[in-house]
């Protein structure tokens, strides 16, 4: 898929979490999160160096190996964290490209350390990638990085892609360096997007803050004094997961006993509802409890035959909205087994805390329902998971049409997370489906997923990449 050439990841974080084990000594081991989940069955397979922060500030990590990786840590300060991470990334451009579901804040200082930081991954790669490597540059973190590189090191082939939506042009217009972080990107050969909406979105972005007109599903950058034009690739190659592997994990006898156990453990109720999201804002968390509140309130839903399990996976616990999310939440499922609970019963299990894969399989396949309810997300990998690994056919799936997985799963209930009563009609209507209904549902989310897989995914994405590399070998007019 790449050629022969060298395949470079390049994300803000390495793809791995140190662990101290049982001796003391410590290990690495990948981590949880969507980008992983998604290249991790390509990287298996092809290979490559992978260049980011290995997660622990001020402290310098040396390059180490771990299975077909070579990883090479890029080192951040204290202060680079708080202003290029928690506040330029997360407190700027994720609220900015999530429909401002949180006011993004813009503030100079930020700004100037992300591109300080943007420069030092692009200098990193620059140094460490083989001559005519196919450079992949993850997400929005590094939207400069494409074109630094480009100026650092012109042989390589660059790819870009975006995990989260790319926001509407009259609201990335708010942005103070709109025109900065478009030229960023446009250093890119190929630039891949989730949805087709955030394709089109860029697009005309490029146009209005660039003048660099679109063209089909292309861009072009006009020549200057010293460069000829180039042709930028700008389109939709919505991600996936590896669903066979789901799947087989989903058929193993101690995952299936494991399900079974965690609904004897929760009381065996008529429902289990299920929601696994990053605890963050735009996953609708706060919507979904105010519908099963008022549910449990109104007497539509008995709490004697439900249990919602809603695991929160610690994220970005430093940033003041994530801080304050958690409290809303964990006031709200207090105030919901309070009202509605009784010795020895809680309607609403809250679990904080990340698990293994195989624990996950079991929770979906436990699942009577999945709730996937965000307000904004790029694709949303839970949903698709979920389908992979109902092998039976049953179990319900609630997707948010504001999540890019609802372009692919039509067969879900889908939802306007912000009509709370049309939530709560929808967690009705998925507690009492017939069986013959959830199979019908089931079987096309399942030919959905496993249709457009992770492998069908990297082989349109880097086929785009690799066809532009072969391209430029040619030249620019070739
Ligand atoms: C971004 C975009 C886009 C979660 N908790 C645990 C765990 N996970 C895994 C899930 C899933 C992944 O993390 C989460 O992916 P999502 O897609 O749901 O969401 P984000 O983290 O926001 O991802 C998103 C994605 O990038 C890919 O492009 O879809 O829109 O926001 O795979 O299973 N995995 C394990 N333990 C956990 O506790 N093992």
């Amino acid at each position: 898929m790449t050629g022969g050439r060298e395949l470079v990841m390049v994300s803000n974080r390495l793809p791995v979490d140190r662990v101290v084990n049982e001796d003391g000594s410590t290990s690495w081991r990948t981590s949880p999160g969507g980008l992983v989940t998604a290249v991790e069955p390509i990287v298996e397979q092809l290979g490559c160096l992978w260049v980011g922060w290995a997660g622990s500030a001020d402290e310098r990590v040396d390059p180490f190996e771990i299975g077909s990786m070579r990883l090479a840590p890029v080192e951040l300060s204290e202060e680079d964290v708080e202003l290029y991470y928690e506040g330029f990334s997360n407190g700027t451009l994720w609220p900015l490209y999530h429909d401002v579901i949180a006011q993004p804040e813009y503030h100079r200082e930020w700004w100037d350390r992300y591109r300080q930081v943007n420069r030092r991954f692009a200098e990193r790669v620059a140094q460490e990638a083989a001559e005519d490597a196919i450079v992949w540059v993850h997400d929005y973190q590094l939207q400069l990085v494409p074109a630094l590189l480009r100026q650092l090191r012109p042989d390589l082939t660059i790819a870009f892609f975006l995990h989260i939506p790319f926001p509407p042009s009259r609201l990335f217009a708010q942005l103070p360096w709109r025109k900065r972080i478009v030229e960023g990107l446009l250093g890119a050969d190929v630039i891949g997007f989730q949805q087709v909406t955030d394709a089109v979105a860029f697009r005309m972005t490029a146009e209005r803050f660039t003048r660099a007109p679109a063209l089909g599903n292309t861009v072009v950058v006009p020549a200057t004094a010293d460069r000829p034009s180039r042709t930028v690739l700008a389109q939709e190659f919505p991600i996936s997961i590896d669903a066979a592997a789901f799947a087989a994990v989903a058929e193993r006898p101690e995952v299936r006993r494991r399900a079974q156990e965690i609904r004897e453990e929760l009381g065996n109720p008529k429902t289990l509802m299920l929601g696994i999201d990053r605890l963050d804002y735009t996953k609708g968390i706060r919507h979904r409890l105010k519908a099963y509140n008022e549910l449990l309130a109104d007497g539509e839903i008995d709490a004697a035959d439900i249990v919602f399990v809603q695991v929160a996976t610690p994220s970005r616990e430093r940033v003041e909205a994530y801080r304050q999310l958690r409290d809303e939440v964990e006031v709200t499922v207090g105030r919901i087994n309070g009202e509605h609970g009784a010795i020895g019963r809680a309607p609403l299990v809250y679990l904080h805390r990340g698990y293994q894969r195989d624990e996950m399989v079991a929770l979906y396949l436990a699942a009577d329902v999945l709730l996937v309810t965000p307000l904004r997300d790029g694709m949303n990998l839970v949903a698709k998971e979920y389908a992979a690994c109902r092998v039976d056919e049953q179990g319900v799936l609630v997707l948010s049409e504001f999540a890019g997985a609802a372009d692919e799963l039509r067969d879900a209930l889908l939802v306007n997370p912000h009509d709370i009563e049309g939530l709560k009609a929808a967690i009705v209507r998925a507690a009492h489906m017939p069986k013959e209904e959830q199979r019908r549902r089931m079987h096309s989310l399942r030919r959905a997923v496993h249709h457009n897989d992770v492998s069908h995914w990297a082989a349109g994405y880097l086929g785009a990449v690799q066809a532009a590399a072969e391209s430029r070998q040619v030249g620019p007019s070739g």
